[in-house]
């Protein structure tokens, strides 16, 4: 196949992902490309891992911190944590062999805003970055790079790095080539302007990312696919989630405070997420948008029946069927999807101001309407905060879902306290399970508790939870959030037994 390094000079450049990782030295601050399963480098991570670890079977450290813009698949994530490699991560991980360094205590790991990640590197406050390995689509003639399929911090990466390692995938369509829009631009304070945009659709930036050819270190080429992580059909629960948010949109619609083709959409990673967006294909709504970090299958699928009509985000993580699709029909959708880079994709003062409608995920919340997203048993990492934070604190309308329970049953998700808080009170505004739907917009803490219990608990935990409230109410000095702090995080004896057996 013909080669994808269009521009002359580069060439010179190509090397094997072994001679590229040998590039990379221990110690160094390494961001890498990435968003939920698209647009990881393939081989140079585990090119680098398999070095790492023949120099520690040697008996010599060796170990890198490594920044993406989201979580990465097992050539990145996986590899390098199987051998422990990472002395650092972050931003987010969702990697099997990841989260076990992390909670047996082998690698450090800081959970961040995904909106903050770029301006933390600008402001300096993360030190600073040694090397970029970034996949692309294709190099063009002059000499700029063609993203792939996420964008996540890339732009950061090239901009901040002393050495750029590039993986040149044709993998990835050169189709691609019109989709994104880097915008470039972003100051520090005090020289920061408002970003020029006021809907979904509109167009600030430019198709391709720039860069430095003197600080390209090597250039790889592969032929790989991204994670392409399948979605198991919506389940009956997720079902139900779903039903109560399209009833409570109806409403709003009703009442006044939404437009009828609502306002532009988030939804996060996962399966009840993807099935949310699933059951808004079955509703009546039409002319949607979305405003959103990652695209997943069932929001595709909503492009391509004609009921969303335009997407922004800064990924596309497909199942293997649905990237089939939009590979084929890529013309299609390049007229209907923008990839941004993360820091705009989730920025506060775009949320609010375009009034994203935020539905995320969550582990647990508490019958005030703090959420826990990230902790299980409040000690041990699941994923991360991720763009969760940047949407419900900025969105227009905030909700978080789970089903009541988790684990068979075992443990209630929802709780009298959060172990772990991600999302307080003053940031949560709707709270849906299988069993309900709690708006607490405009309710006092002690409402909001009664509504909870009432809605959303599961009707084996709902007796426990509302013994713990009504004692609360008689037991503390503050009747404004009232709690038994001695029995908040292990009054249910099953909770706490299952929490345990984790
Ligand atoms: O674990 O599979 O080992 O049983 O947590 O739970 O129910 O499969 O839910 O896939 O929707 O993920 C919050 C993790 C939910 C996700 C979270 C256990 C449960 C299971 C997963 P097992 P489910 P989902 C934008 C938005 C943060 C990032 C975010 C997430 C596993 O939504 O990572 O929102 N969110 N980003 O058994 C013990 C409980 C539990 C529990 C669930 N109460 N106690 N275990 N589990 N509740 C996208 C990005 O930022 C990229």
């Amino acid at each position: 196949p013909q080669s994808r390094v269009l521009n002359e000079a580069l060439r010179s450049k190509i090397m094997s992902a072994a001679e590229a990782a040998a590039l990379i030295p221990s110690g160094s601050h390494v961001g890498m490309s990435g968003f939920t399963g698209s647009g990881y480098p393939k081989f140079v991570p585990v090119e680098l891992a398999k070095r790492i670890e023949e120099i520690h079977n040697r008996g010599e450290p060796f170990k890198i911190s490594v920044w993406t813009g989201a979580s990465t698949a097992p050539e990145l994530d996986g590899a390098l944590a199987k051998v422990d490699a990472i002395e650092m991560r972050l931003p987010y991980q969702s990697d099997p062999n990841c989260r076990k360094r992390i909670n047996e205590g082998t690698m450090d790991y800081i959970d961040i805003h995904l909106s903050h990640v770029a301006q933390y590197v600008w402001f300096g406050f993360l030190g600073k970055l040694d090397v970029a390995v970034i996949e692309v689509a294709g190099i063009t003639e002059d000499g700029h790079l063609i993203p792939s399929s996420s964008i996540g911090n890339n732009k950061t990466w090239l901009d901040q790095a002393d050495k750029i390692i590039l993986e040149v995938n044709s993998w990835q369509s050169l189709a691609l080539d019109g989709m994104h829009d880097i915008y470039y631009g972003t100051e520090r304070p005090p020289n920061r302007k408002p970003i020029p945009m006021v809907a979904v659709a509109d167009r600030i930036g430019e198709p391709y990312f720039r860069v430095d050819p003197d600080r390209i270190v090597a250039i790889v080429e592969t032929d790989s696919s991204d994670r392409c992580t399948a979605f198991s059909p919506p389940d009956t629960n997720s079902q139900l989630i779903a039903g109560h948010i399209i009833d409570f949109l109806a409403h709003e619609v009703k009442a006044g405070r939404l437009p009828a083709n609502l306002l532009p959409l988030q939804s996060g990673v996962g399966n009840v997420a993807n099935a949310v967006m699933a059951g808004l294909e079955a509703s009546h709504f039409e002319n949607l948008t979305a405003y959103t970090e990652v695209l997943q299958d069932a929001m595709l699928s909503l492009i391509k029946c004609g009921k969303l009509t335009m997407a922004s985000a800064t990924a596309v993580s497909l199942s293997e069927e649905a990237t089939a699709d939009f590979l084929q029909n890529i013309d299609f959708y390049r007229e209907r999807i923008i990839l941004r880079p993360q820091e705009i994709s989730n920025h506060p003062e775009l949320i609010r101001r375009l009034g994203v409608i935020a539905m995320n995920g969550m582990i647990e919340a508490d019958i005030y309407g703090n959420v826990n997203s990230t902790h299980i048993g409040g000690t041990a990492i699941m994923n991360g905060i991720g763009g969760s934070g940047d949407f419900a604190r900025n969105a227009y309308i905030s909700m978080f879902m789970t089903p009541s329970t988790a684990k068979n049953g075992a443990i209630s998700c929802i709780v009298p306290m959060v172990n772990h808080v991600d999302h307080t009170e003053h940031d949560v505004q709707v709270i849906v399970t299988e069993q309900g739907l709690a708006d607490l917009r405009g309710l006092s803490p002690k409402n909001r508790a009664k509504l909870v219990i009432e809605k959303c608990a599961h009707p084996s935990f709902k007796p426990a939870l509302q013994e713990y409230f009504d004692r609360a109410m008689h037991g503390t000095t503050g009747l404004h959030t009232p709690h038994l702090l001695d029995e908040a995080f292990s009054f249910l004896p099953k909770w706490a037994a299952a929490h345990k057996a984790d």
